[in-house]
């Protein structure tokens, strides 16, 4: 008898699937899924891996000039665990059937996007503060919820993923509550470097509900579980009582606490600089996939060795 899989026609297919869906299972790289729904893991996959690796360059920068050793060394973890979220990610990635170098190939013809907030430049240690508070604390509140994502192996890879970030936000705050309780000078270090982070920080969580193409049916298929204005909502939220408890302003005059909705109420972000931003004109741009595409030449030889070393064991 022939498989009943085989029977059904892929209409049915899909209801089958959404019902997997609607029932709280997880899609394993092996089950049927709809074209629609393997390349949008692609696509969000592969540019949160990018995201990742082209995240550990603005940091980087400031590794040679941390001002402690122990500043030093927690930065340096850091930035090797994010090397680290983007190899599970390209490995998450690979299991829907694209491989590494094509992924690679789409970020540095500037096929696939990284998040936007990458495009900016680390101008003082302070930002290296401003970036693990804000950046990696709206990294979290997204990928939390990533962790309930529908498919497997993206859903376990947030799990490993998030508990690092953890470690990176408080590193970040910690870092902004030491310069905020110092002298007036790195208090205004603090600031400037809020004043610079905070709205591109509200732009990593994409553009507003009725502007996102993608948020309605990823929704449907629970590959987000709230959508991009409700998790900046809860990343507003968490994060104005804690720039009160450092001492600091927002630079946001509406930003105010909003008794009847249980939220704050925060000002219009400039989409016309985040658009520029993805759009591939933003201040760092060109820096980061120049410093992207140098890297991965100079490293062929690196490739080439491991592959020959790796054919070498097969024979
Ligand atoms: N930047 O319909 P939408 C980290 C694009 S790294 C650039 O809402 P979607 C860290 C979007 O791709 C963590 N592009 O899309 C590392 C789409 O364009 P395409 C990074 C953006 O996918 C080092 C179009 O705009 N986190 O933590 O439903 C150091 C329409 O948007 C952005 C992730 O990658 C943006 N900000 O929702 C420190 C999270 N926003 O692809 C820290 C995973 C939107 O159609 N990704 N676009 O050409 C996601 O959760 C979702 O993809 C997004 C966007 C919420 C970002």
């Amino acid at each position: 008898m022939m498989p009943k899989q085989n029977i059904l026609d892929d209409a049915k297919l899909a209801d089958q699937f959404q019902d997997h869906i609607d029932a709280d299972e997880k899609i394993e790289p092996k089950d049927w899924m709809p074209d629609k729904y393997r390349n949008t893991h692609i696509r969000q996959i592969s540019q949160h891996a990018h995201s990742e690796i082209v995240g550990m360059l603005p940091e980087g920068n400031w590794i040679g000039r941390a001002p402690t050793l122990r500043r030093k060394v927690a930065l340096l973890a850091k930035v090797q665990d994010e090397a680290g979220h983007g190899l599970y990610l390209y490995s998450a990635a690979e299991t829907l059937g694209i491989s590494r170098e094509e992924m690679i190939d789409q970020l540095h013809t500037g096929k696939a996007k990284y998040s936007s907030i990458f495009n900016y430049p680390t101008l003082s240690w302070a930002d290296i503060g401003a970036i693990g508070w804000l950046v990696d604390g709206a990294a979290i509140i997204n990928q939390v919820m990533l962790t309930r994502t529908s498919f497997g192996p993206y859903a376990r890879a947030m799990v490993r993923i998030c508990k690092e970030e953890s470690f990176h936000q408080r590193q970040g705050y910690e870092i902004m509550l030491t310069l905020c309780r110092g002298t007036n000078v790195q208090k205004e270090m603090a600031q400037d470097a809020l004043n610079r982070w905070w709205w591109p920080s509200l732009m990593m969580f994409g553009p507003r509900d009725n502007e996102s193409p993608h948020t309605e049916q990823s929704m449907k298929w629970k590959i987000k579980r709230k959508t991009n204005d409700e998790l900046r909502q809860q990343f507003i939220d968490n994060t104005a009582p804690q720039a009160d408890f450092l001492g600091i302003t927002i630079p946001d005059p509406d930003l105010k606490w909003n008794e009847s909705r249980k939220h704050y109420d925060f000002g219009e972000i400039d989409w016309d600089e985040f658009w520029t931003v993805v759009k591939g004109n933003g201040p760092m741009n060109k820096e980061r996939l120049d410093a992207r595409k140098k890297a991965w030449k100079e490293g062929t030889w690196v490739r080439e060795a491991a592959l020959a070393y790796a054919s070498n064991k097969v024979h």
